[in-house]
């Protein structure tokens, strides 16, 4: 991070992205522009949100790749950022929760990759729960002049250019990093601008509260269940509001750890390596924690599928330790 270009609380997202723009001296504007694309998608889904109504709230009446039941608010979301994509012309090809195979944007000769999850926990959206955008950004492997292909998407997390959310709370906020430290932005929406609100974020080495659902504890790896024996011996705190990005914003600011384990009813968990699991380990790294299977880096693991699941355990760096003693014990 080059100090000399800290820039003061306030600063609107724009004027940062350019000035960190300096901090890579080849850079030549594309992944600006892309994480500026990104910024105005989440503008405009911020605004659904927060206006939503009979046309928006609500199940769409289908299904997705994954069988979830999709809500109006998924498919408005996916339409949104896709477009912004696909007219900011930066990116070649996108792998979206929303949609079975990779979705060509027509830019031949762009450089990058996105792949997203365009509203994770959106069956919390009639109930005014916290949900959020997961977004991860890869240079592409192949030559430009053609399409992205499968390999360019299947790419380890240690390979992301940049990755974000953006969490549609009480505020709306857009967390991103690309490599050099994690920053957040706050949405004022009168002004239409995101504002530097959290610079240089970084999370607690250590924490008191966890977050996993308890009512799949009896189906969780045994390292895992001791370990949730050890936190409630630490009386820390439970807390666990369906909706991952909510969740893990609170321990990137305050200390704790998230687990999505596998199980006996699911080996691979329940959350996606791709676009959950990579972008949201790439930012608690350079924010000074850490992310895991339970055991292994997840940044490490080679995917070998756009939509394959992968257990997540994330947080502060003691914390996966500890679970990782558990987990060899
Ligand atoms: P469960 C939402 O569907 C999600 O993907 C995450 O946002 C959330 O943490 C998790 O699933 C909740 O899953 O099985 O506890 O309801």
């Amino acid at each position: 991070m080059n100090d000399a270009l800290a820039l003061p609380v306030g600063t609107t997202l724009d004027r940062f992205i350019m000035r960190k723009q300096e901090d890579f001296p080849y850079a030549t504007g594309e992944l600006s522009q892309l994480l500026r694309d990104m910024a105005l998608a989440a503008k405009i889904v911020s605004r659904e949100i927060s206006r939503v109504d009979q046309d928006t709230s609500g199940k769409f009446g289908k299904t997705n790749v994954q069988g979830e039941e999709q809500q109006k608010l998924d498919v408005i979301a996916n339409i949104r950022f896709i477009r912004a994509l696909r007219n900011g012309g930066e990116v070649c090809a996108i792998v979206s929760e929303e949609d079975e195979d990779i979705i060509h944007t027509g830019n031949q000769n762009a450089k990058y990759i996105v792949a997203m999850d365009p509203l994770d926990g959106s069956s919390n959206i009639d109930v005014n729960i916290p949900i959020g955008t997961i977004f991860g950004i890869y240079r592409r492997l192949s030559e430009g002049g053609q399409d992205g292909t499968l390999e360019d998407c299947l790419q380890k997390g240690t390979q992301q250019a940049a990755a974000g959310y953006i969490l549609y709370g009480a505020s709306t906020m857009l967390v991103y990093t690309t490599g050099r430290g994690v920053n957040g932005f706050t949405y004022e929406p009168s002004l239409g601008e995101f504002f530097l609100s959290h610079p240089d974020i970084k999370i607690p080495k250590n924490g008191k509260q966890y977050s996993c659902n308890e009512a799949n504890m009896g189906h969780f790896p045994l390292g895992i269940q001791n370990y949730i024996a050890f936190c409630k011996e630490q009386k820390y705190s439970s807390r666990y509001i369906g909706s991952l990005v909510a969740d893990f914003h609170r321990n990137l600011l305050k200390g704790g750890i998230y687990f999505y384990p596998g199980s006996s009813k699911n080996t691979a968990g329940k959350l996606r390596l791709l676009y959950e699991c990579n972008p949201l380990a790439f930012i608690a790294e350079q924010a000074g924690g850490q992310a895991t299977d339970g055991v292994e880096r997840i940044l490490d693991k080679q995917p070998s599928a756009l939509h394959e699941r992968c257990p997540l355990v994330i947080g502060s760096t003691e914390m996966i330790e500890k679970v990782r003693k558990y987990m060899t014990l």
